[in-house]
């Protein structure tokens, strides 16, 4: 018995298939080839680049790397320049990020030229949507890293500053350098005693890797924890209190970022509810922290329940204010006009507010994208809306060069992601998702980058080996790039398609089943329940047809596009069919461009979409002689429940449909294998 383990073990060695619970990400070089390090300076940000060399390291050995402080003209803010013989920064953090870039380099056997990289961003952050009994909001991955619940909520232990330096080194190694710590829907006790104590700890395990550290917070505060009788942003005490809290905070924490603002927004209270306007609730904050340095994000995310088309809300809302805003305000703006859905044009915003700095907000945790479930890269997804042109200076104005301060120059350029980080051992509950963070840091960096050049290096850090111990297992050999990466490569660039196709195809959003955002509920439309949070408010569907008009003869969303953008869209002819039932309400028998009806081109794609997530479960099964068991079966078994919700979504909407299309779905296609009944049941009787 015992022997036969050994051999089991030993053949599983010879394999390079070990145990692997993901922890460690795409951070798995333990022991490097030996280097020197010199740096005429010391500090805790130039010690972890030391570190991070010596353990690291994949280049000659015996090799002296300097890591050189100086100023030079052609590097910017938190870049630097890679040379024959180290790094060049003009900062410790541009260090680090060098060191990063150059051992990432090293360890995906690409070449080291000398060259200046400078981020897109200055500002790229994570936002947590974690709420301070541990509990996150549409998070996936287990609970809290920061946030418990209990007696013991606010005692800081070993194991959580180990959890937060591998947090913080995780983002470094990407170029993320600010994390907002609690929810947007924020709670007033974040800026009580005991939590900014908390917080104060956090920031200081953070800030050696260049991280500052942000809050969310509630704009009723001073009504909540200060006695206040107002939060109206314009009332002195008011004014006094929010001065005083962000002194006090910044006594505490003196790098403090600033604040993050959901106001006004799904019930959150704001300046609106005395009268005032989104830029009076931003500038009283953005007063209180300037002396500082501080900043104020100030979230675009709103919408009311009125007769107005939702997707035009925030356009309306703050275009008006542009130019009103202090210069440390920064209008945060989700990418797509409604809300992460799978698909969305890029929101108006981007390329209209000029005179005010503008940063996009993505979704890394997949709220509307399968969650911790499906396997989806969202690279794809955050390339088509960072290349999306906005035309706001004729064509070439694409969203990443209105936001990254070429086109438009703000004064302060950034970009945010909310998390997808827990407590799980893999830290994203699905080890795919992983990737998910990865390119969101990566892009931050470099808003040019392609989706494939961010899968390439993923899937080589986080699956391949190390070119020292390749020469052993053959891991970075003709045959793993054939085998193993080329496929798994293909299959997460198709991935975010095949979510689309079999979610929500050809424009179509917002489909979901109630409140979780994962399953289909095209029908779900209780009379109880707002009109703009039910999937028939979105679809429109009925006997002569289906989408949204948001044409000019519709609710004129188009118009918020810059010319010749708005005319494309609205044109039925030039609207690309990935928009068209987002733009166009159209017949069932409206002829599509591959010359079948609009009936039959969905129905394609619904089934499209199921074939792929099995193609996806072939491919990996292809692929289990080169991952680790652990993650092989994790994500084997993932695969199947994301086609089992794919044939779901299938078979819902297109039976669903069905009733007002009263057309056979294509007889090539695959029958669905649920009764429509069923799955109205299956979701109703979840309320
Ligand atoms: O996508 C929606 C989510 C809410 C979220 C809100 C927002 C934090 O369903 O859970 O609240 O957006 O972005 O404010």
């Amino acid at each position: 018995m015992k022997v036969s383990v050994c051999i089991v073990v030993l053949s599983l060695l010879t394999l390079g298939v070990w145990a692997e619970d993901g922890h460690q990400l795409w951070l798995r070089v333990k022991t490097g080839v030996p280097v020197n390090v010199s740096c005429s300076k010391k500090s805790g940000t130039l010690d972890i680049a030391r570190q991070e060399l010596l353990q690291g390291w994949q280049g000659e050995a015996g090799a002296t790397v300097k890591l050189t402080i100086r100023a030079d003209k052609a590097i910017a803010g938190d870049g630097f320049k890679l040379t024959a013989g180290g790094v060049q920064a003009n900062t410790d953090r541009g260090i680090l990020y060098g060191v990063y870039e150059l051992l990432r380099r090293q360890q995906t056997g690409r070449k080291v030229n000398e060259e200046v990289l400078n981020p897109s961003y200055a500002l790229r952050l994570l936002n947590h949507w974690d709420n301070l009994n541990g509990t996150i909001e549409r998070g996936y991955a287990g609970h809290s890293i920061f946030w418990r619940n209990g007696a013991d909520s606010l005692a800081v232990t070993e194991k959580d500053v180990a959890l937060w330096k591998a947090y913080a080194r995780a983002n470094a190694s990407i170029g993320i350098n600010g994390s907002v710590l609690n929810n947007v829907n924020a709670s007033p006790l974040i800026l009580t005693a005991g939590y900014l104590q908390r917080v104060k700890t956090i920031a200081d395990v953070l800030r050696p890797y260049g991280i500052k550290t942000y809050l969310s917070i509630k704009f009723s505060s001073p009504v909540l924890l200060g006695g206040v009788k107002t939060a109206d942003p314009l009332d002195p005490d008011v004014v006094k209190w929010w001065k005083a809290k962000t002194e006090e905070i910044y006594r505490m924490i003196p790098d403090f970022g600033g604040f993050l603002v959901k106001a006004n927004s799904e019930g959150q209270p704001g300046p609106q509810d005395y009268g005032r306007s989104h830029a009076d609730g931003a500038n009283m904050l953005a007063d209180a922290l300037r002396p500082f340095g501080g900043i104020v994000m100030w979230r675009a995310f709103v919408y009311s329940a009125s007769d107005e088309d939702r997707a035009k809300q925030a356009y309306q809302e703050f275009m008006p204010l542009d130019g009103s805003f202090r210069e440390n305000v920064i209008v945060q703006v989700k990418n797509g006009p409604i809300d992460f859905q799978p698909r969305e044009p890029f929101s108006p915003l981007f390329g209209a507010m000029k005179k005010s700095s503008v940063m996009p907000e993505l979704q890394i945790t997949q709220e509307y994208l399968g969650q911790s479930i499906h396997l989806v890269f969202l690279a794809p997804m955050w390339e088509e809306f960072l290349q999306s042109d906005t035309y706001q200076e004729g064509p070439g104005s694409t969203v990443a060069r209105c936001t990254d301060g070429e086109r438009i120059p703000g004064k302060h350029t950034a970009i945010a992601g909310v998390a997808n980080i827990g407590l799980d051992p893999n830290w994203c509950g699905h080890h795919f998702s992983q990737a998910n963070w990865y390119a969101f840091g990566r892009l931050a960096w470099n808003n040019q980058l392609t989706s494939a050049q961010i899968a390439d290096e993923w899937i080589q850090l986080t699956f391949g080996q190390l070119p020292s111990e390749a020469a052993q297992t053959g891991n970075l050999s003709p045959k793993w790039t054939e085998n193993f990466l080329q496929p798994v490569k293909q299959m997460m660039l198709a991935s975010r398609e095949a979510a689309v196709n079999y979610m929500m195809p050809l424009g179509l959003h917002h489909l979901f089943a109630a409140n979780e955002h994962y399953g289909p509920g095209p029908w779900w439309a209780p009379q109880r329940v707002r009109k703009d949070w039910t999937p028939p408010y979105y679809h429109k569907a009925d006997t002569l047809g289906i989408g949204f008009d948001r044409t000019r003869g519709g609710s004129d969303a188009v118009s918020q596009y810059h010319e010749p953008l708005g005319t494309q869209f609205n044109d039925v002819n030039s609207c690309p069919e990935i928009y068209l039932l987002w733009f166009h309400h159209l017949s069932w028998d409206y002829r599509m461009k591959s010359g079948r009806t609009l009936w039959e081109e969905l129905c394609y794609h619904y089934d499209a979409g199921l074939q792929q997530v099995r193609q996806f479960q072939k491919t990996w099964d292809s692929v289990q002689p080169y991952v680790d068991q652990e993650r092989f079966f994790h994500v084997q078994s993932r695969l199947r429940s994301q086609c089992l919700n794919a044939q779901e979504w299938k078979d819902a909407c297109l039976l669903y449909f069905q009733q007002f299309s009263r057309m056979p779905i294509p007889f090539d296609i695959e029958r669905p294998v649920h009764d429509l009944e069923d799955l109205i049941r299956k979701d109703l009787q979840r309320f």
